[in-house]
Order: structure tokens, then sequence, then C-alpha cells
């Protein structure tokens, strides 16, 4: 049997070199020893600055502190912060030793944050004082300053604020990072295969796993997008990334810290989204590039405040997580007339990023509106009948997969789950619908994953769905996304109450919320008799997306 030819998609810019064999700090502050002075880190909420040769130290004073409490080669460290300075700290001082971090929001409860680090082996946290009461929850290890014995019986908590507030039992990072001797590293082999970053994502169906980035993944990725003679991404010194969105996502992880240190950029750290803040850290650091999802360019496209700020430094708007629309676009364009505008398209799990606008190249090609820009280099794209699982042609819609030296190894202690997203000719199934046009630009138009993204954050329905279930007054239930102007996707419930129960909208409602993040909140939820289901029990959510747009 021949196999049928595939259409395989590739950049239209050359392959480049990538220095994949070096470990991921060492390939992103390559150019700390030729720009030692120029700014690194910009930390908005304090205006402290520091410089490459400053932040490249602290990285290395940060892991010495890690050895110190016993972190090792291969071990986790959780981080649960808001972007900051101990954030990028903690990340490559792990890195320096070979550690790997796993991220999460700090607004996540107690349960979500146990699961993520139970999942992930973490036996150290780094976070802010204020959160430290969700990690004396029961489920965790008691928190003890003692070196953790490494049988999981003791949890070292590492709090970022002042020394003079740090928590019963906790250690306070700037005393740990201030008394450490960087000179005094271990030695270590990395190799590109190591894990050095470990993300959670629910793919393309189930509970949120552990997506194993590695070294070699992660300079791969960062490469594809701001490396060789005509970057795709184009940073360079003198730039200043606006970092808002959260570096626990690998967006602003891997397109903004990773690449604009790599490129030899600032990053403007802020800790969370306030408009107001952010306005001014753009006008007074003139940031040139900002890495924004689409509801944020929503709510600076109806904020009448922006008229009183210089935004003129800002050459790119580089938009991904969700759709963005061309509406919404000529309505920020207007507002910020000499950036451009695009899209990059990107997955966790796929390292994370599948295309970028080729309009951010040193040498620009044009975007159309609504297009996710074209496969990065060094990459092949492919379209899939999600059905046959054939490759198709141009103009034609379907599953797109991408295969290259950036997506992860794999899900963490979960080999079903990885054979499920990658296949045994190493191509990564995205879940997401979408076509390349004769242009060779990439637009996404559906997703047959269950995954519902609120704002661009990943909302896992099984999650949910397991919850729901737990409930005595429920009998059955499925979540879907359903459309929404400003959340692109809400979540909602379809609920099959239990016989005997009238148990109310308001009351499922609240006994989900009290157990999680805010956006994974249900918005709203309709009773029904039954829940659609496949011959082997699988949940019809396309049916039920149907109901609701007809609805
Ligand atoms: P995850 N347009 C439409 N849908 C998108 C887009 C986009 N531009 N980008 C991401 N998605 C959806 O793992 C899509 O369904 O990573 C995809 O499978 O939280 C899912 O979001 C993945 O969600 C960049 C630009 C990273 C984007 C990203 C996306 C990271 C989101 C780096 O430079």
């Amino acid at each position: 049997v021949v196999a049928p030819e595939e259409t395989v998609f590739r950049s239209k810019l050359p392959d480049i070199e990538i220095p994949s064999h070096l470990p991921l700090h060492e390939y992103c502050f390559a150019r700390a020893a030729e720009l030692p002075d120029a700014p690194c880190l910009i930390a908005a909420a304090t205006g402290t600055t520091y410089t490459y040769a400053e932040t490249r130290l602290l990285c290395r004073k940060a892991a010495a502190s890690l050895h110190g409490l016993g972190v090792g080669q291969g071990d986790r460290v959780m981080i649960l912060l808001q972007n900051s300075v101990e954030f990028v700290l903690t990340f490559f001082g792990a890195s320096f030793l070979g550690a790997v971090t796993t991220a999460a929001n700090p607004f996540c409860t107690p349960q979500e944050i146990h699961k993520q680090f139970k999942a992930s082996g973490a036996r150290l946290i780094v976070t802010q004082s204020a959160y430290v009461d969700k990690l004396r929850h029961e489920a965790f290890p008691r928190i003890d300053a003692a070196r953790s014995d490494g049988e999981g019986s003791v949890l070292t908590v590492v709090t970022v604020d002042d020394a003079a507030s740090t928590p019963e039992g906790c250690l306070a990072f700037w005393e740990l990072v201030a008394s450490a001797d960087e000179a005094a590293l271990p030695a270590v082999s990395i190799s590109p295969d190591d894990p050095v970053a470990l993300p959670f994502s629910s793919g393309t169906t189930g509970l949120p796993k552990g997506v194993v980035l590695t070294h070699g993944g992660q300079v791969s990725g960062v490469a594809q997008q701001v490396d060789g003679a005509n970057p795709n991404l184009y940073m360079r010194e003198g730039d200043v990334a606006l970092c808002v969105l959260p570096l626990f996502h690998i967006f602003s992880l891997n397109s903004v810290l990773l690449c604009a240190l790599r490129a030899g950029a600032a990053v403007m750290l802020m800790p969370r989204f306030e408009m107001g803040a952010m306005l001014e850290g753009i006008q007074r650091w003139r940031v040139t590039v900002a890495a924004v999802v689409p509801p944020l360019v929503l709510a600076l496209a109806k904020n009448p405040a922006l008229e009183k700020y210089d935004l003129s430094s800002i050459r790119i708007v580089l938009s991904g997580a969700a759709p963005l629309g061309k509406e919404l676009v000529d309505a920020l364009r207007a507002r910020v007339p000499q950036a451009i505008f695009g899209q990059g398209y990107g997955m966790t799990e796929a390292g994370p990023v599948l295309s970028m606008c080729p309009a951010f190249a040193k040498e620009p090609s044009p975007a159309k509106p609504g297009s996710c820009g074209t496969v990065v280099r060094n990459a092949e794209l492919k379209v899939v009948d999600p059905d046959t699982g054939l490759s198709l042609g141009r103009n034609l819609p379907g599953e797109i997969c991408i295969r290259g030296p950036q997506i992860m190894k794999g899900y963490l202690n979960d080999p079903e789950a990885t054979a499920r997203t990658i296949d045994v000719d190493g191509w990564l199934h995205t879940g997401d619908i979408g076509y390349v046009d004769d242009d060779e630009e990439v637009f996404i138009v559906d997703r047959v994953k269950e995954l519902i993204k609120f704002k661009g954050f990943q909302v896992p329905p099984a999650e949910l769905e397991a919850l729901l279930l737990a409930h005595p007054s429920i009998a059955d239930a499925a979540v879907v996304p359903q459309k929404d102007d400003a959340a692109g996707e809400v979540p909602v419930a379809f609920v099959v109450r239990a016989a005997n129960s009238d148990i109310a909208e308001d009351a499922i409602k609240e006994y989900i919320s009290k157990q999680v993040v805010f956006y994974k909140r249900l918005h709203r939820v309709y009773f029904t008799h039954s829940i659609p289901k496949s011959a082997a029990g699988k949940i019809l959510r396309r049916e039920l997306r149907a109901k609701l747009a007809a609805a």
C-alpha cells in the first residue's frame, strides 16, 4: 500500500540554525555579556530596572538559594506569583540547576493549586505572603522552614515580600538571594531533552495535565520566533516588551519573556492588568512590543483614557490565545495608528507557537485581517480531515497538526494522553479547525476539542463536569462554551436534576464558584432531561453547542 500524498505547509522563510544544544538559560542570556548594562527587567510597580548583568547574576543567586534548600536537577519548583522580578529569577534559577518550574495562577483555589502541586511532584513553592493561607489547606504537607527531606513530609515555602512580613514557617526570598553564593552553583550537565517547564493544560480532552517542555524544545520555539537573519517576530536591543499577560501562561512566558531576553530587549513586568497603570507604564518606558489577548484589545479600544497617553512608541501589537476579529483591530488601530497589528497562534503543548504574523518580521510581508500568520520556520504544518485523518489541501478546513523540534515531549506521567495527541509520526494534533490559504496564511475557524476559552484562559469542561456530578442533586451534566462578546466564550452547563431534586440555577453556580478560579465560573445553567451521548458514552458536545446557537 502506498501512503497517500500529504500536503505539508512550511514557512516561506528559510530554515535557520537553532542552537538547541544550549540549556535555555544560556540561550536566553547569550547576549548578557555583550549588553551587560542594557535594561533587562523593569518592575513597573516600583520603577526598579535591572540590567542584563544584574538579572543574570540574580538568577544565579536564586539558583544557589534553591540549591541550598535542596532543589537539584530534575526537581520541580512551583511558582505561585503574579508577574514580578521574583518570577523571572525563580524560573531561571531553577533552569540553572536543571530543575523544572511549574507555574500556577495565584487566584486559583487551594484545591486547584494542590492538584497541580501534587501532580508535578513539587516540594517547594515560591509565592507571595497573601497566598500562603491557601497552602495551609489540609491537603498540603505542613509548611516548615526546614529543608524538605524528599519524602514530601514538609513543604518549603519561600515568600517574595518584605522579609519583615514573612509568614510563619516561610523563608524570605530576598534574604536567601542576598546571602547566596552564585560561585557555589553545582556543575550540572543539561541535555536538550531535559524538562525545564511544566505548564498545565487540558489539551484536547479531559483534565489538566502537566505539559513537559524541554530545554531544546523551548530554545527551538524561541528561535523560530526571534532568531535568524530575518526574525519572524523582530525584537532587538532597545525594544521594550509589555509583560502584562500572566507569566504562568505560556504565551507570556515564551513569546514575551524568553523571546525578549533572547533578543536583548527589556521586559516591563506588570503584576496585574490595571488599565491606568498599564497606559502609564507604556508611556513612561516607551513600550515597543505589546503582547495582548482579544479582551484586552477590546478594553483598550473602548477606553477613552487612551487619548491622554502617548502610545506612539508601540510598533507591534501581538494578539494570541483566542480569535481576534477584524472589527476589534480596526477599533484599536485608530488609537495606535503607527503599530502593526497581528496574531500569533499557539497551544501550550505545541511549544507554543504554530504560526506568527509575517508582518512582524524584520523583512515584513503583509497578513490579512483575521489571519493567524504563517507557520513558523523549522516546522511542518498539515491540515487533516478530523474523521478520516487524511491530509487536506489549501483552503480546506480540517484539524491543524504541527511537527517540529519545539513541541512538547509529552504529558507528564500520561503516555496514553500523549499518544492521543502526538501520533506515531510525530504530528501533534491541536484539536483546532483551520485552513491554510493561497498565501500560506493560517485561519482558525472552529475547535473540535472540548476546551472552553474565557478571555484566553483555559476552562476544561471535564473539570466542571466532575464537580457537578459530585453534587447529590445532580444526575448528569455537560459543560460547553457559549459565545460571549466580552470574554469570547463563557462556560455554561446542561444539568439533569436528580430524582426529586429541585435545585436551582443559582445554587449550582454558587456551588461551582466556591471551588474554582473566577474564569471557570458557570455563566448559565440549563436544565434538561438528558445529556446527548454517543454509543460509547461520550457527550455529544456539538449537539449542545448547536442548541445554544439556535436559542
Ligand atoms: P493554550 N486564534 C484563535 N485561537 C487561538 C489562537 C489564535 N490566535 N491562539 C490560541 N488559540 C486557541 O494552550 C486554540 O484553540 O495556549 C489553541 O489550541 O492556553 C488554544 O487556544 C491553546 O490554548 C503566542 C501566541 C502562545 C499565542 C499563544 C497561545 C497560547 C495559548 C504564543 O505567540
